[in-house]
């Protein structure tokens, strides 16, 4: 279980040093009596960010604002959260750098590295995960941006433990280099896991090559798609969902079962 806004800055810290954990407690709790895992999305991400936190263009104070959220969010979910989404698509479209607001303007490149070494501090267990979109084709710029990025951490020991592919596709479903790119992120040492899989129309075809993908890598470790009903989707019109708006089964749904083996 994924929450898709409870856990985001917005929500958890609206102004400095008030903390408000209720709606991400409710997911959180709910997961818990229901024995499924929970990942943490999103500690570091330029989007759902208080105007507050936006607003800030001293790198000291910047610095310090960030590692306490991570610290505190990650203590309070200590235990409950197998996984985190430390950093959220901090890669810029189309590129192999970062993008520029806020963090990178203030901090400057090191403060992905800042984040992860502060979140291993909070929280020893919890695995810490890069999440990003359109990192799929292996062709593609921000995906040798953020393999780079890996290959680095890992180098010099910097903790980080997955890479996450958001997964959100067009009607053609993943790029046809995908599993290459899930096995060579996997071939660094982290685990690899699709967050957030969407298909514009749901296409069995689409959904049934995401599936084969990520269990032809044996360091993918989870699938998880983003939203339940196509309703409640964030792009609803293109009813990317395994359900539709009544909570009925679409034949995606079927697809994605008998690729997972039934
Ligand atoms: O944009 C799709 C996803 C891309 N990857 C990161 C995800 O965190 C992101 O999720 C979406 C949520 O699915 C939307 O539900 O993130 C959006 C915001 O960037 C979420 O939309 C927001 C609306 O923009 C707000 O107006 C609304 O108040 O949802 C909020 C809560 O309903």
């Amino acid at each position: 279980v994924t929450a898709e806004n409870e856990m985001k800055w917005d929500t958890v810290e609206p102004s400095r040093g008030n903390f408000n954990f209720g709606p991400g407690d409710q997911i959180a709790n709910q997961a818990a009596s229901h024995g499924q895992k929970l990942r943490g999305h999103t500690l570091v991400w330029h989007s759902q960010l208080p105007g507050w936190v936006q607003s800030i263009s001293d790198a000291n104070t910047l610095r310090s604002v960030m590692n306490n959220h991570i610290t505190q969010t990650m203590a309070h979910y200590r235990g409950k959260v197998y996984a985190w989404d430390v950093v959220n698509e901090a890669f810029a479209d189309g590129s192999t750098q970062h993008r520029p607001p806020v963090f990178q303007n203030v901090l400057g490149n090191g403060f992905i590295e800042e984040a992860f070494r502060t979140a291993r501090s909070a929280d020893g267990s919890a695995k810490l995960c890069y999440n990003d979109y359109n990192i799929e084709d292996w062709n593609a710029a921000k995906t040798q941006g953020v393999y780079s990025m890996v290959r680095d951490f890992k180098s010099r020991g910097v903790p980080i433990d997955c890479v996450g592919f958001q997964g959100h596709f067009g009607s053609g479903g993943p790029p046809s280099s995908f599993q290459t790119t899930l096995s060579n992120f996997a071939a660094l040492g982290v685990d690899v896991q699709i967050t957030e899989l969407d298909i514009a129309g749901a296409p069995t075809t689409g959904y049934t090559n995401a599936v084969r993908a990520c269990m032809n890598v044996s360091r993918c470790t989870g699938i998880t798609v983003w939203g339940v009903r196509d309703t409640d989707s964030w792009r609803a019109s293109s009813t990317p969902l395994l359900f539709d708006g009544n909570g009925n089964k679409k034949p995606a749904y079927f697809a994605v079962l008998s690729a997972l083996g039934g």
